[in-house]
C-alpha cells in the first residue's frame, strides 16, 4: 500500500485529492494547521475515529512556515509521495500579506525538499509542486505552454516562482523525483468562497432567491481558463506515476472572461443579464427571465424584475498589477500523461450553480426554522 502525505489537505485541491487517492488504496496523510474553528468542513466524510480498526486517512498538525514540524512529519509518515498544495493561494491577498505569502509558498516548498534530503528519502519520495498558471502573469504568448516565459505579476506569483524553479533544481541537483504542475485556474463545489467563480455562483443564487441585491466584483474583462477541479487533480496523480520526473501545463484550452462567466451563471437559473458602460461604471442587468425554467429550479419570481441592476464594480476589488489573460496548452500533458477533462466549463457552472443554489436553499430553509446556520457572520 503506498503511502502519500498532502499539505494542503482541507483546501480544494486537498479534499478532492484525498478522496481520489483513498479509493485507490492509498494510505492518506493530511498536514492540518491549527485553527480556533475545525476548518475540517471538506473532508469530514473521509475521517473516521481514529480509535477504529485500519484508519487510513490521518490529519496532523502542522505549517509550511514551521521547518521542525515538517522534518518530524516526513520522518513520521515516511510518504512514498508528497503532494504540496498548502499555500496563501489568493493572488489579490497576497498584495496585503507578502511577506506570509513569499515565507509559505516559496519557503515552504524549500523546507519540503530540504526534509526529504535529510531524511535520506530523495530516492523514496516523489513530490508533486503545486505551480500555477499566474507564472505566465503578463502576457507573452498565447496559449501557454511549458515553454512560455514567466512573467509574475503578484507576490503570490513571484513566490510560487521560487517553489516552481527550487523544484527543478532539488530535481537536477540531487535526482530527485519532483515536478510541477502549472495548473490553470480550476474550481468546483468546493471552491474558497472569495475566488472570483464560487463569489458569482453564490451570489447569483442569493440574488435570485431574493437574499442579496448585487453582486460587486473587480475587472470583468479578466480573461481565465477555467476546469473542473475533480480532473485537475488526478493529473496530479499521474504526473507522480511516470519513469521520470516532469514539468506539465493542466488547462483546458479554452478561455471566457469574468463576465461571461456571470452570464453563464445567471442562465442557470433562466436570467439574462446584459452588461453596459466602462470600467467602473460597467453594470450587469436583467434583461429577461425564463419564467419556466426559474420556477423549475424554484425561484420566486417575484424577487426578480427586469432592468434589476445585479452586478455592479468596485474598484477595491482591482489588483495593483492584473493577469488579463490565461488560456493553456496542456498538449504536453494529453500526450504523456493521457490526461483529459470530463468537464468543460458548462458542466463546470451547471454543477457549482446547482451546488450553491441547493446549499443557499437549505440555510433559509434553516433560517426560516428558528436554527442558527454555520454562516454566522452575514
Ligand atoms: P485553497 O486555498 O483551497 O487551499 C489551500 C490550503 O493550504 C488550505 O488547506 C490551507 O489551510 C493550506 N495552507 C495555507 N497556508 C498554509 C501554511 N502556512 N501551512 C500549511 N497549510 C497551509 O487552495 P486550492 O486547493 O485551490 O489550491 C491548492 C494549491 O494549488 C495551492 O498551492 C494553490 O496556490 C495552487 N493552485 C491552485 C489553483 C486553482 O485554480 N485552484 C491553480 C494553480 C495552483 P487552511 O484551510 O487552514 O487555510
Ligand atoms: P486567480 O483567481 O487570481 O486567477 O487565482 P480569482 O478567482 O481570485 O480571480 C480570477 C480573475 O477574476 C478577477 N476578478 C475577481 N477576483 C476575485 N477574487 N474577486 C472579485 O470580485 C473579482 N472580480 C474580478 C481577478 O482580478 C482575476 O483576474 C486563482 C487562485 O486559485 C491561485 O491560487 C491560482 O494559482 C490561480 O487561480 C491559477
Amino acid at each position: 500500500m503506498k503511502i502519500a502525505l498532502i499539505t494542503g489537505i482541507t483546501g480544494q485541491d486537498g479534499a478532492y485529492l484525498a478522496e481520489f487517492l483513498l479509493k485507490k488504496g492509498y494510505e492518506v496523510h493530511g498536514v492540518k494547521r491549527r485553527s480556533s474553528l475545525f476548518n475540517t468542513e471538506r473532508i469530514d466524510h473521509l475521517y473516521h475515529d481514529p480509535h477504529e480498526p485500519n484508519v487510513k486517512f490521518t490529519l496532523h498538525y502542522g505549517d509550511l512556515t514551521d521547518s521542525t514540524n515538517l522534518i518530524r512529519l516526513i520522518q513520521e509518515v515516511q510518504p512514498d509521495e508528497i503532494y504540496n498544495l498548502a499555500a496563501q493561494s489568493h493572488v489579490k491577498v497576497s498584495f496585503d500579506t507578502p511577506e506570509y505569502t513569499a515565507n509559505a509558498d516559496g519557503i515552504g516548498t524549500l523546507r519540503i525538499l530540504e526534509a526529504i534530503r535529510l531524511l535520506g528519502l530523495t530516492k523514496k519520495t516523489r513530490i508533486y509542486q503545486a505551480s500555477t498558471s499566474e507564472l505566465y502573469g503578463l502576457v507573452q504568448a498565447v496559449p501557454q505552454s511549458e515553454t512560455t516565459p514567466f512573467y509574475p505579476r503578484s507576490p503570490y506569483a513571484v513566490a510560487k516562482m521560487y517553489g516552481y524553479w527550487i523544484i527543478v533544481n532539488y530535481r537536477e541537483a540531487y535526482g530527485m523525483y519532483a515536478c510541477n504542475g502549472i495548473l490553470f485556474n480550476h474550481e468546483s463545489p468546493i471552491r474558497g468562497e472569495t475566488f472570483v467563480t464560487r463569489k458569482i455562483t453564490r451570489a447569483a443564487s442569493k440574488i435570485a432567491l431574493g437574499l442579496q441585491d448585487c453582486l460587486y466584483v473587480g475587472n470583468l474583462s479578466a480573461q481565465r481558463d477555467w476546469g473542473h477541479a475533480k480532473d485537475y487533480i488526478e493529473a496530479m496523480w499521474l504526473m507522480l506515476q511516470q519513469d521520470k520526473p516532469e514539468d506539465f501545463v493542466i488547462a483546458t484550452g479554452v478561455t471566457t472572461t469574468v463576465r461571461d462567466f456571470i452570464k453563464m451563471a445567471f442562465n442557470e437559473l433562466g436570467i439574462e443579464v446584459e452588461f453596459s458602460g466602462k470600467d467602473q461604471y460597467e453594470r450587469g442587468v436583467i434583461i429577461d427571465i425564463d419564467e419556466q425554467k426559474a420556477i423549475e429550479v424554484g425561484l420566486n419570481i417575484d424577487n426578480l424584475r427586469f432592468g434589476q441592476t445585479v452586478v455592479k464594480v468596485d474598484a477595491k476589488y482591482f489588483r495593483p498589477t492584473e493577469v488579463d489573460l490565461l488560456v493553456g496548452d496542456a498538449t504536453k500533458a494529453f500526450e504523456k500523461l493521457g490526461w483529459k477533462p470530463k468537464y468543460d466549463l458548462q458542466a463546470l457552472v451547471t454543477d457549482m450553480m446547482a451546488s450553491d443554489l441547493h446549499l443557499i436553499k437549505k440555510d433559509e430553509y434553516l433560517k426560516k426554522g428558528g436554527f442558527k446556520t454555520l454562516n454566522y457572520f452575514e
